[in-house]
Formats: structure tokens, sequence, C-alpha cells
């Protein structure tokens, strides 16, 4: 195990200098030609009948170009979306609502002014009127997995617990918000298109097929991105009509959301309901799982807006052996912002709901919570394994990680602590959670090159959304060749100059992008032994065997102010096993990344609306987004069993702080009631409601 040492200098990252010296080019900073800016009236309630939409005073505004309604985009293609489910009833793509809106913060009508703020005043004077009617939300997409005679099992067996989880609606909230700006060439009728995105290979081909646009017409640039976490991994109707826009017009066109807008029409993540039922015997042997898991779905959906719902899912029953499952997720209409993939996308709503299940038999077992995991976990001999969902767990050592944990924390010690502490009269506990990170599946491109001048270039069908990927990938050309990074060139997130590619999404950009990277090096340095003249170029389409499952621990320790409410996060460790790690350090700030978005899911991010359909959290000023003095230390320890599912051996690592922390945390604070007889809490763990937790504890005593 490694563990990493805080006080050691950091790897300096090739896309520092720019972005430390304000040199970098995001979508925004594209230089246009008298562009026009797009500024949009949205829906102000959450389902209605567009009885008034009067744009003839905007119209004749000052600086005002044009003004656009649903109509004059109703002829444009759909978004295209990935349909794990099962069964899948996809609803409407519109760039613009027209005779009916869906959801709250959905646009209605466009304006393009030839300044920014005169587009705003003119969307004002736009009379937008809607009358209630009927919800018609319906369910998007359906699966079910049943093995084994699980309602038997539950009904029979010797113990069964039972938890509901909530899960907050969470604003990713990447510091750039979406963003694109638009040139068009009106020599050649083609565009470009600055486009803050994680796959822009995917914003290109999906613009021609929406717009019915020769693909050669369009090339798509993701220079500098800032943040992205699955927000960004598809495209919006916002971003859409403003490529529409500048076709049509023939003119430069932008439009940069502002933090308002993110957090009405930007994708939302999380927001699921999952209820588990787990039986086990009086042994602690865990017999039969079953789940029902609802997730909500807006009025459009993103390209991966099915896959929280599938990922919360089918990642059940995680590491653990359980045969008998029976399984159902729902995706379901519900009229808010569109949700879709977050920073773990379903990952850790399946790992919340396992880790409260285990220590809720824990409890009635009367085992430690680790003890539990450890009987149930697979070892590593089983590996690779084929859960009853159908996924292939491929390697590693789950115990090791568990063993790994309590080593590091010193577990046995700090069970006593917490022992005496409460003994003392303090609220205190510690939690633990396993978690499983599946990486993403499928292909990834790369060409490397070796020029005249012995220099290698490296293009990616990747892209990168501000974690440093040209350094990772510059790192793994240096490898083979030799030859020190100053000497490689790395291109990507133009489609002009990078072959054809995925992108930065699903933990998948080092373990398939990086996979893809070294195979054409290799390729490359074997050709130029055989002495080939140079250049020698080598187009590689890499595909993986299969997912490759990162997997890791975390343990939380918390007190709670009985007076307040207050839960404060005394010390957190994780052990990750992220495979092959090219980059250490990137590997450790990942981790640190994904804890401190867990911590904000845990503790205090939550979007809020109210009972007639209004958000209430449409600022920073409402939404709790922590700080950096609000995010405790880490105690990061990694393991390093490689994955035979790519060839460089890595496994995902860019989710794992979301999978794996909010679980120890939720765990921990009822470890840490549990003395008042508190069973379940919800997330965020805010003041008001673990004091209401304590006060209602309390009347149950009276
Ligand atoms: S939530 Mo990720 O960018 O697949």
């Amino acid at each position: 195990m490694t563990s990493s040492d805080p006080a050691k200098p950091r790897v300096i990252k090739r896309e520092d200098y720019d972005l430390i010296t304000g040199r970098g080019c995001f979508a925004d900073d594209a230089r246009l030609d008298a562009s026009l800016y797009v500024a949009f009236v949205r829906a102000q309630m959450s389902v209605g009948q567009i009885t008034q939409l009067d744009v003839t005073a905007a119209q004749s505004a000052p600086n005002i170009y044009a003004v656009h309604t649903g109509d004059d985009v109703n002829t444009l293609g759909a978004l295209s979306v990935n349909q794990v489910l099962e069964t899948c009833d996809l609803p409407a793509f519109d760039v613009l609502a027209r005779t009916h809106v869906a959801a709250i913060g959905q646009p209605v009508a466009a304006v393009l002014a030839t300044t920014a703020q005169s587009g705003v005043d003119a969307a004002e004077m736009i009379d937008l009127d809607t009358t209630d009617c009927a919800r018609n939300f319906k369910t998007v997409g359906e699966q079910k997995w049943k093995t084994g005679d699980a309602a038997s099992i539950l009904d029979t067996a010797p113990h069964v617990v039972t938890c509901t989880v909530q899960h907050p609606r969470l604003a990713p909230s990447p510091i750039e918000p979406r963003s694109v700006s638009v040139r068009y060439d009106t020599k050649t009728n083609c565009v470009t298109v600055w486009h803050s995105t994680q796959t822009p290979h995917r914003t290109r081909s999906e613009l021609a097929s929406i717009l019915s646009v020769d693909i050669a017409r369009i090339r798509v640039i993701a220079q500098h991105v800032g943040g992205a976490f699955g927000l960004k991994a598809s495209l919006y109707p916002e971003e859409v009509f403003t490529v529409w826009a500048a076709f049509h017009h023939k003119r430069d066109v932008k439009w940069t959301a502002t933090r308002s807008e993110e957090f009405l029409s930007a994708t939302h993540g999380r927001g699921l309901t999952s209820k588990g039922w787990l039986a086990f015997d009086a042994a602690g042997k865990f017999l039969a799982l079953r789940a029902e898991i609802e997730a909500p779905i807006g009025a459009w959906l993103p390209n991966s807006g099915l896959i929280p719902a599938w990922n919360a899912a089918r990642i059940l029953p995680s590491g653990y052996r359980i045969d008998a499952l029976d399984i159902t997720t729902r995706a379901v209409q519900d009229g808010r912002g569109p949700p879709g993939i977050y920073r773990g996308a379903g990952r850790p709503e399946a790992n919340m709901l396992m880790e409260q299940l285990i220590d809720k038999a824990a409890r009635v077992l009367g085992n430690d919570p680790l003890t539990v995991r450890h009987q149930n976990l697979l070892d590593s001999h089983d590996l690779p394994h084929t859960t009853s969902t159908g996924n292939t767990l491929d390697s590693g050592d789950y115990p090791r990680a568990l063993r790994g944990l309590s080593d590091a924390c010193g577990y046995t010690e700090l069970v006593k602590i917490r022992d005496a502490r409460r003994k003392a009269g303090e609220l205190v506990g510690i939690g633990t959670a396993f978690y499983l990170e599946p990486s993403g599946n499928g292909w990834e491109s790369a060409t490397a090159t070796l020029t005249a001048e012995n220099n290698v270039i490296v293009a990616s069908g990747s892209s990168s959304q501000g974690h440093a990927r040209e350094t990772t990938f510059a790192k793994i050309a240096s490898q083979i060749f030799d030859i020190s990074t100053d000497c490689i060139s790395v291109n990507m997130g133009d489609t002009d100059q990078a072959p054809t590619g995925i992108g930065a999404l699903a933990s998948r950009s080092t373990a398939i992008g990086g996979s893809a990277v070294l195979q054409a090096c290799q390729e490359v340095k074997t050709r130029a032994q055989n002495d080939e003249t140079r250049p020698i170029v080598a187009n590689v389409r890499y595909e993986n065997k299969g997912q490759a499952w990162g997997y890791g621990a975390y343990l939380a320790l918390v007190s709670i102010c009985r007076d307040t409410g207050t839960t404060t996060l005394e010390r957190a460790v994780c052990v990750d096993d992220a495979g092959t790690q090219v980059m250490p350090d990137f590997v450790h700030g990942q981790i640190i990344g994904g804890f401190a978005q867990g911590f904000g899911e845990a503790m205090m991010e939550r979007i809020v609306y109210d009972d007639d359909g209004q958000l209430l959290t449409g600022s920073f000023m409402d939404y709790a987004m922590p700080r950096a003095r609000d995010v405790p230390h880490l105690e990061v320890h990694t393991i390093e069993t490689p994955s035979p599912m790519n060839l460089l051996g890595a496994k995902g690592v860019g989710e794992a702080g979301t999978i794996g922390a909010p679980a120890a945390i939720l765990n921990a604070a009822l470890d840490a009631l549990a003395p008042l007889g508190v069973t379940d809490l919800q997330m965020p763990l805010t003041p008001h409601r673990i004091w209401e937790a304590i006060k209602d504890s309390q009347k149950d005593l009276d």
C-alpha cells in the first residue's frame, strides 16, 4: 500500500503555465467577428400550456437582430440518447418549447442581439403566458433484474433490514459555465464551434445530425475546459440553438450561461430515490437483496440521461456475494431541471444503498461493520466474477482494501477511543464503506507520429476537462520512446487535429484513451526499430476488453454537537485501487477532488424547489457549495493491481471520492446518533436536520 505524503512536491502539469498566467482559451474567449449574442426566455412554471408569446416589443428593441420561437426550429432532429435501460420511451428534444413547457427553465424564445446586455433587456420584453395544465409525466425507461427467489428469501430469512435513500439533487457547478462560440465562414459555409465540452467529437456528430448539416462543415474545438463533472458530456438545447442561429443567419453567434442559468437549466446530478431490503442469516451471511430505484428525468434527455438510473441499479450488489436479487429501476419525468450524469453517475447511489444496508445489518447482528463486510466480500480468487446483474468484476483484492483501511486508521484503537468518548457523553461515530467504480467501456482513438526530427506528436480522440490529460498522455509516450516529455506534443479537443473519438467521461480517459495512446506509440516504436523512414504515423482505434472496476474503502470519524446539530468530519481515510497509476499525483488529485464533491453531497449541497416547482437555490447565495476551508484533510492510500481489461492496466478513479465518501460519512453520522436510537438520516447532514433527529429521538424517550 502506498501512502501519499502531503509535504512531497507535486508534478507540474504542462497545462498549468497557460492557465495560471491567464493565457487559457475557454469557449467564451474565442475571437469572433461582430458576433451576435443569444439571450433566452425561459419557462417560469414547471408544466403549462403556452397561451401567449408576444415578441413584437423585443423585435423592435435597440440592437436586436432577430427573435426566434419554437416554430422556427421545429424541423430540427433530436439528440441521440444512450438507451441503456431495457425499455425506453424518450421525451421529445425541443430546442425551444412550442405549445407546452415541461420543466421550469426550459428555453421558450431566443433573442439575437449585437450586444449581450441588449439581448437580456429585450428578452425581458417578451410576453410569455402559460396556464396550468395536467401533469402528464411519463416513465421514460425501466429495467428489472431477477435472479434466485429473492421474494421468498426475504419472507423467510432470519433477518431483513430496509433502507430508503432520498438523494438530494445537486448542481455539478464547474467553474466555467456552459459556453459556445460559433464562427461562421461565409466563404466555405462552415462553422468553427468553440464548445465547453468533455466530448468534442460527439458535439460535432450530434450537431451534424440535429441540424442536418454535412459533418465536414463543422469543426469543434474544446481547448481549455473549466471543469465538467458530467454536466458537459452532452449537448444542450441552448447550444444547438446557438449553432443553428450561426448557420441560419450566416453570422458569428455566441452564448455563455450565467450562473443562474446553470442552476436552472444545466443538468443536475443525483435526485434519485432508492429503497432496499437486505436479508441475512444469524451468522451474518447475506442471502438476498431487493431494491427499487426511481430516477428523475427532465423535459428532455441528455445523451447519458439514463445512465444514473441504470448504474444505481446494475452496480448492486457491489462487490458482495449475493445471488438472489430483485432489482427494479425506473426513470420518471418530474417537471424540474434536467438530471444527467454527475461525477459518479449512479455509482454513489448504488453504493449508498448497499453500504447503509450493511451497517444496519451489522447493528442487528451486534457485529463490527467491517467484519460483516469482510465476511461477504468477494475474495481475490473469486475474480473475475460475473454478478447477478451481469457485470464482470475484473480484478483486485477487495478484502485487502478493507484491511488496508483498518491498518491505516488504526481501527481497533479508533473504536476504543470512540467508545470512551461516547461514555463521556459525546456523540461520536465511525462509518466505513467499500465501493466499486466501474470505468467506461468501449473504444478510443489515438495517433502517434515520430517526426523526421525525432520528436513525437500524440493526438487523442479523448479530451481534457481541466484534468491534465495532456501531461498524462505525454508521460505514457515518454515511457515508450524513452525521451523527455518536452519532446512530446499532445493534441486533443480539436476535431480537425485529433482523430475521431469519444472524450473524457465515465472514468475512461486514462484507462481507454491512455491505452490507445500507448498502443499507437508502441506501434510507431516497433516500426522505428525497423528503420522505417520518418515521419512514422500510427492510427489506432483501441477497444478495451470490458470495464475495469476500480474499488476501495473509506472511513469517516464524525462528532456531532448535541445542542446545534453540527456534524464535524474529524477524520477521513481512504484506500483506493485505481490499477496502474501513470501519474500518481494526478490519481491523488482525482481522489481528493472526488472526495470534496462527495463531502459536499453528504454535508451541505442540495437543490431545492418549492411546492409550486419554483427553484429556490438559483445562486451560490442559496446553494451551499463547500469552500476550501470546509473540506477536511483526506488521508489517501492506494494499492495497485493492474486491470487485465486494458493495455495500461488502469482503472477508474475520477469518481472514487464521490462514491465512497458519502456512504462512510452517512454511516458515521448514523453511528454517532445510534445511542439515541436514530436509525435513518438523509443527505445533506445539515445542522438543522441533525438537530431535528436528535430532538425527535428525545421526544420518543419522554
Ligand atoms: S459523470 Mo462523468 O463525466 O461520466
